[in-house]
């Protein structure tokens, strides 16, 4: 199958973004057709600093390989180094409503109705749809916040394919995560982990050091009756802390639970900081080792021109079906 994700260069990819999402790009590409795309013209729907946002490019092809996805096995590239993008992008926003965009959820989040609302964060959805559909991908995994965004882009390729035939679009499937991998907020465990949230102690980076990940996880919040067992609706806070250490160990959450029957929060803690330092270590160090070296760039270029030789397939036939262009 084909498969298609993207992330977007914001910096501070976190664990919740790591065993939520990433993880499942690893997994997938060994049966796979794997695209993994660096959204950065999604990014700059809110303005950004271009030298940062260019660091942040590199910082998350850098973690891309660092995980494990392999540039032999799948595609990694950024989003504007392939002009179909925003063609295809275009010519969606001429197939949709305002009525669909405006309903969006992440729309009227961030909009608040607000006439400087910001027009990339309305049109956000169509390059999004634009990306999956550029390479007629099948599978799109994704965490639970896409589910909107990946049923416009599946509207929108029946509402083309009804137009000018089933052979114009693949309509792609989500892969959602399931619910226990959505991590929490360390600090407080009924949000989720975000990368935007202000508290830094709310979360774990990948590229966080020990200190900070002991101190993150001692002064993680919990309830004060003192029992150790996976209730997330009444103990949010130990909840997160033993699923975050199934996830990162491979111990299932009821051997936890009987392994740390009658002790205190402080051991489980003390335990999943080891667990947790030990599990980034090893992506740590092979992301220093990757970020500076020219590979990175290169592998970026020979993805790019991969992910551009596929595109211009759909772009030609897509402008046949409208009608555009001289067909060159
Ligand atoms: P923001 O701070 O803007 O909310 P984010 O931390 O949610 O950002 P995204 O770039 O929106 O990060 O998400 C990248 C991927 O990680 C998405 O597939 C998303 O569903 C997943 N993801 C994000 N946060 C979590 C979380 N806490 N638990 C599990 N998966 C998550
Ligand atoms: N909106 C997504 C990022 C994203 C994406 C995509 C994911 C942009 N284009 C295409 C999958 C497929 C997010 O915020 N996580």
């Amino acid at each position: 199958m084909r498969v298609f994700s993207g992330v977007q260069p914001t910096g501070n990819i976190h664990l919740g973004n790591y065993l939520g999402a990433l993880k499942q790009f690893v997994e997938l590409q060994d049966d796979n057709e794997c695209i993994y795309c660096i959204v950065d013209l999604h990014a700059i729907t809110i303005p950004k600093d271009p030298i940062q946002l260019h660091e942040h490019v590199l910082d998350v092809a850098a973690l891309y390989m660092a995980i494990g996805i392999d540039p032999k096995k799948s595609t990694i590239f950024v989003q504007s180094d392939v002009p179909g993008h925003s063609e295809l992008a275009w010519i969606l926003t001429c197939s949709s409503y305002m009525g669909e965009l405006s309903r969006m959820t992440q729309f009227k989040d961030k909009s608040k109705g607000q006439e400087s609302a910001p027009t990339g964060i309305f049109s956000y959805p169509l390059l999004m749809a634009a990306d999956i559909l550029l390479y007629d991908a099948e599978v799109v995994p994704v965490g639970n916040d896409q589910k909107q965004h990946i049923e416009i882009t599946r509207d929108l390729a029946i509402r083309v394919n009804n137009r000018f035939g089933d052979d114009t679009f693949v309509v792609p499937d989500g892969r959602f995560i399931k619910a226990g991998a959505r991590v929490m907020s360390l600090d407080d465990p009924t949000s989720k982990m975000s990368k935007s949230a202000e508290s830094e102690m709310s979360r774990i980076s990948l590229l966080d050091d020990a200190a900070k990940i002991k101190k993150a996880i001692m002064r993680a919040t919990t309830d004060s009756d003192g029992i150790i067992k996976y209730d997330p609706v009444n103990k949010p806070g130990i909840s997160n802390l033993l699923s975050i250490y199934a996830a990162m160990s491979g111990e299932s959450i009821e051997s936890l639970e009987a392994r740390y029957a009658g002790e205190g929060y402080g051991t489980l803690k003390k335990d999943l900081v080891e667990v947790v330092k030990e599990g980034l270590a090893p992506i740590q160090s092979r992301y220093a080792e990757i970020r500076q070296s020219q590979e990175l760039i290169d592998v970026l270029k020979v993805g790019a021109e991969k992910a551009n030789a596929i595109a211009e397939v759909t772009i030609k036939r897509v402008k046949e079906k409208y009608g555009l262009g001289i067909g060159i």
